[in-house]
C-alpha cells in the first residue's frame, strides 16, 4: 500500500506522533462548490482543523498516487481544472493504473483515509439513496462504503435532493449507526431537522468517540455518520429550499441529467436559484463539521 499513497509533510508527521489526522473530500472542491468559493472553503477548512488540534488532510488521486494531504498548489489545481473526474470506488483502480488525476466523493476518501490509516473524515453531505431511485436504480456508493470501510463521517445529513427516509432506510440495513450530534433529529443538510429522528443523539466529541470506539473494538467493521445539524443562525427556511430544490430537480429531469451527474447539476442548480444564499449555508456547515470531526479525532 505505501507504494501507492503519498503524505503530505503535515500528515506524515503527525501520523509519526500519532496525533489527530482529519481527512477532507476534495469533490466538494472541483464539483460541489463553484471557484474561488470551493478554494476559500478548502483551506478554511484545514485551518479550523488545526485550530482544533488536528492535522487536515485532504484527499485526492494527482498523477495516479493516493494523496493523503495536499498541498495548496494541488488545491489551488483541483479547485480550477475544469472537467477532473469525480472519483468514487468504482472509478479508483483506472484512475490509479492510467495516471489520472480525481476528486474523491465521499466512498472514494473513506477508502484512502482508510488505507492511510484515519479514523475521521469531515464534508458537507453524504450521497444517498435519490429520490427516484425505484425505476433509476440511483443509490450513491456512499452508502455501500460506509457499511463496509472503517472511517467516521461527519456530515450535516443529507440534502432533500435524496429520500432522506429510504437512505436512513438503507443505513439501518447496512448496520451503519447514524448519531446525531447534539440532536435528536436528523439534519437535512441546508436545514437542522430532516423530520427523521436518529438512531442516538451523542452530548459531545466523547460520547461520539466512545461509540465509534465500542463499534470497531467489537470487530464491527464499517463506517458511522455522525450527523451534525447546520448551525441555527445559518439555518435555511425548510419550505422554501424544498420549494428550489423541487425546482431544481424538475430542471434535473426536463434535461435528462443522470448519473454521477446528477448532484453536481442540483448543487448549482439551488446556488442559482437561491442566489448563493444555500452556498453560504453550505460553507458554514463544512466549516462546523471539520470542527466536530477535529475534536472526535482528538478523543479517539
Ligand atoms: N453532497 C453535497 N456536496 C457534494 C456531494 C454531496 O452536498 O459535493 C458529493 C460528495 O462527494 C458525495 C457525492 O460523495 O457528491 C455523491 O455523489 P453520487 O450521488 O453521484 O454518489
Ligand atoms: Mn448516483
Amino acid at each position: 500500500m505505501v507504494n501507492y499513497i503519498d503524505y503530505s509533510e503535515e500528515v506524515k508527521k503527525a501520523k509519526n506522533e500519532n496525533r489527530p489526522i482529519v481527512a477532507l473530500e476534495s469533490t466538494i472542491i472541483s464539483h460541489g462548490m463553484p471557484y474561488p468559493k470551493n478554494i476559500e472553503t478548502a483551506l478554511m477548512c484545514e485551518d479550523i482543523i488545526r485550530k482544533n488540534n488536528a492535522v487536515p488532510a485532504t484527499i485526492a488521486v494527482i498523477d495516479g498516487r493516493l494523496k493523503a494531504g495536499l498541498t495548496q498548489e494541488e488545491i489551488e489545481y483541483l479547485a480550477k481544472a475544469k472537467g477532473i473526474l469525480k472519483m468514487s470506488r468504482r472509478d479508483l483502480p483506472a484512475v490509479v493504473a492510467q495516471k489520472q488525476d480525481g476528486a474523491a466523493t465521499v466512498a472514494a476518501t473513506m477508502i484512502i483515509a482508510h488505507l492511510a490509516g484515519i479514523k475521521v473524515f469531515a464534508t458537507g453531505g453524504i450521497g444517498g439513496v435519490h429520490k427516484n431511485a425505484s425505476y433509476t436504480f440511483d443509490i450513491s456508493a456512499d452508502l455501500q462504503e460506509l457499511a463496509k470501510t472503517s472511517v467516521a463521517v461527519v456530515c450535516a445529513g443529507v440534502k432533500s435532493i435524496l429520500d432522506i427516509g429510504l437512505t436512513l432506510e438503507y443505513l439501518e440495513t447496512m448496520g451503519v449507526p447514524v448519531l446525531g450530534y447534539r440532536t435528536e433529529k436528523f439534519p437535512a443538510f441546508y436545514t437542522d431537522d430532516s423530520g427523521y429522528a436518529v438512531d442516538y443523539t451523542v452530548n459531545d466529541a466523547k460520547h461520539a468517540a466512545d461509540i465509534i470506539n465500542a463499534k470497531w473494538n467489537l470487530g464491527l467493521q464499517g463506517g458511522v455518520v455522525v450527523a451534525n445539524p447546520i448551525p441555527k443562525e445559518y439555518s435555511m427556511d425548510k419550505d422554501y429550499i424544498d420549494n428550489v430544490i423541487k425546482e431544481a430537480i424538475k430542471d434535473a429531469d426536463k434535461l435528462g441529467v443522470k448519473g454521477k451527474k446528477i448532484t453536481p447539476f442540483l448543487l448549482d442548480k439551488i446556488k442559482e436559484l437561491t442566489s448563493g444564499e444555500s452556498l453560504a449555508a453550505n460553507v458554514k456547515l463544512v466549516l462546523n463539521n471539520s470542527t466536530v470531526a477535529a475534536k472526535i479525532a482528538y478523543e479517539l
